[in-house]
C-alpha cells in the first residue's frame, strides 16, 4: 500500500536519467534533471558569473527532491520555498519539487551531492556513515522539551550552522537551515513505557549507526529501514516499533498496524535544507542572496506547518474509532529512566567519531544550556 502512483514514472525517469548523466558527466555538478550538461541558458553555473551579481535575465530550472509525499511537511515546505523564489525572481526561478518514492533516502543523499539535483531536504539520520559527527541529531534528550526554544537554537547554533555545516561541505552538501518536524514519538504493537519494554523488541530506524545504538542502550534489537518498507515492515511484523513525529505517523497510516502511541518526546526530528555545494557557490550573488532570503523565510512558516500537522494529526490519532491507538503518556519519572541509559550514548560518540564530533557536541550543549537560562 501506500506507493502514490502519481507522477512516480515520470519522477522515476527523470531522477534515474539524472544519475545516468551524472555518472557520464564526471559528477560535475553543472548538470540538472533536464539533462542541461552544457553551459545553456538554465544552467546555474553560467561562465563568467560565478560570485558576481549578474542582473542579467537569466531563468533557472532547478530540481528539489524531499522525503516525504505532498501534503506531508518536507514537501509542503519545498513547494512554497518554490514560490516564494519564482516570486521574487519574477519567475526567472524555476523549482520543480519531487516526492518521495522513487529511490531510498540514501540514495537522495548521493544524488543531491553529485548534483543530480540542486536541492534536497536531508534527515540526518541518513547521513551518519558519511557525516559522522551529525549524527548527533540521533543522541536522544539532548534538546529541550520546548520545541519553539530549539527550533531557535536549530537557527542560531554556532556548532551546528558553522562547525557542522563544514563538515557536510566537505562532501559537497550545504546545509542552509537546520529545522524541526515535530518532537519523536514511539509506536509499538506492544506498550513502550519503560526500558524493560525494550528487551529484544525489533526497532525500525533510519540508517546513521549512532540511531541503532541510541536504541541498543535501551535493550532493543533496532533494525534501519527506508521508510517506504516501513508500514508493511510493521503489518508483518518485521519490525515491532519506530520513531516519527504524530503527523508523520498519522499520514503515513503507522498508526493502523500498530496499537500503541507513546508520547516520549525522547529527541527532535530535525530536517535540513540543503543545496550541492558547488552549485550554489557558482551561481551569481544576487541568485545566492535570494535563496538565501527565502531559508529565512521558510523558518517561521515551516515550524507553524509541523506544529500544526502534529497537534491536528494527534486527534485523528485519538478519535480513530476504526484503528484504536492507545496513546501512553510518559510521566517524567518513566522519562527519566530513558534518560538515565541514553546519557552514556554521548560518550560513545565521542570516542567513536573523534575530537571534531565532541568539539561540536560540547559546543552544542553549552548553547542549549545558554539558550535555557
Ligand atoms: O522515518 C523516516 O524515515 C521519515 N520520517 C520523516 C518525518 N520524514 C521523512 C523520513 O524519511
Amino acid at each position: 500500500m501506500f506507493l502514490r502512483k502519481k507522477s512516480l514514472l515520470l519522477t522515476c525517469f527523470t531522477l534515474v536519467l539524472a544519475m545516468i548523466l551524472v555518472a557520464c558527466g564526471g559528477g560535475e555538478t553543472e548538470s540538472n534533471v533536464n539533462g542541461d550538461l552544457g553551459q545553456d541558458q538554465n544552467d546555474g553555473n553560467v561562465d563568467g558569473a560565478e560570485g558576481e551579481a549578474t542582473g542579467s535575465d537569466e531563468v533557472y530550472d532547478w530540481n528539489f527532491i524531499t522525503e516525504e509525499y505532498e501534503g506531508q511537511v518536507q514537501y509542503e515546505y519545498a513547494a512554497k520555498f518554490a514560490e516564494i523564489l519564482k516570486e521574487k525572481s519574477d519567475g526567472r526561478i524555476n523549482i520543480e519539487v519531487h516526492e518521495y518514492g522513487v529511490m531510498s533516502e540514501d540514495s537522495q543523499v548521493t544524488l543531491l551531492q553529485s548534483g543530480g539535483v540542486e536541492f534536497a531536504i536531508i534527515s540526518p539520520g541518513f547521513t551518519g556513515t558519511m557525516v559522522r559527527e551529525g549524527q548527533l541529531f540521533a543522541l536522544h534528550f539532548l534538546f529541550t522539551d520546548d520545541m519553539e526554544l530549539n527550533q531557535q537554537i536549530l537557527n542560531t547554533s554556532e556548532a551546528l550552522n558553522v562547525h557542522l555545516t563544514e563538515k557536510y561541505e566537505s562532501f559537497n552538501i550545504t546545509p542552509l537551515a537546520y529545522w524541526t518536524e515535530g518532537a519523536m514519538q514511539w509506536t509499538g504493537n506492544s506498550e513502550l513505557r519503560t526500558p524493560e519494554d525494550f528487551q529484544g523488541f525489533k526497532m525500525r530506524t533510519q540508517s546513521s549507526p549512532l540511531i541503532l545504538r541510541s536504541y541498543e542502550a535501551y535493550g532493543a534489537s533496532p533494525t534501519e529501514m527506508s521508510w517506504g518498507e516501513l508500514y508493511t515492515s510493521l503489518q508483518l511484523g518485521v519490525v515491532e516499533g519506530q520513531e516519527n513525529p504524530i503527523f508523520f505517523i498519522e499520514d503515513a497510516k503507522f498508526h493502523e498496524v500498530q496499537d500503541y502511541m507513546t508520547i516520549s518526546e525522547h529527541n527532535i526530528y530535525v530536517a535540513m535544507t540543503t543545496v550541492n555545494t558547488q552549485f550554489f557557490n557558482g551561481l551569481p550573488t544576487d541568485i545566492q542572496d535570494m535563496i538565501l532570503e527565502t531559508v529565512e523565510e521558510m523558518r517561521p512558516v515551516a515550524y507553524e506547518m509541523q506544529e500544526r500537522m502534529n497537534n491536528e494529526l494527534l486527534d485523528a490519532i485519538i478519535n480513530n474509532d476504526t484503528h484504536p491507538t492507545e496513546v501512553i503518556e510518559l510521566t517524567p519519572e518513566e522519562r527519566e529512566a530513558f534518560r538515565e541509559l541514553a546519557i552514556p550514548v554521548r560518550d560513545f560518540f565521542i570516542e567513536d567519531v573523534g575530537e571534531d564530533a565532541e568539539k561540536i557536541l560540547n559546543l552544542l550543549i553549552e548553547e542549549i544550556e545558554a539558550a535555557q537560562n
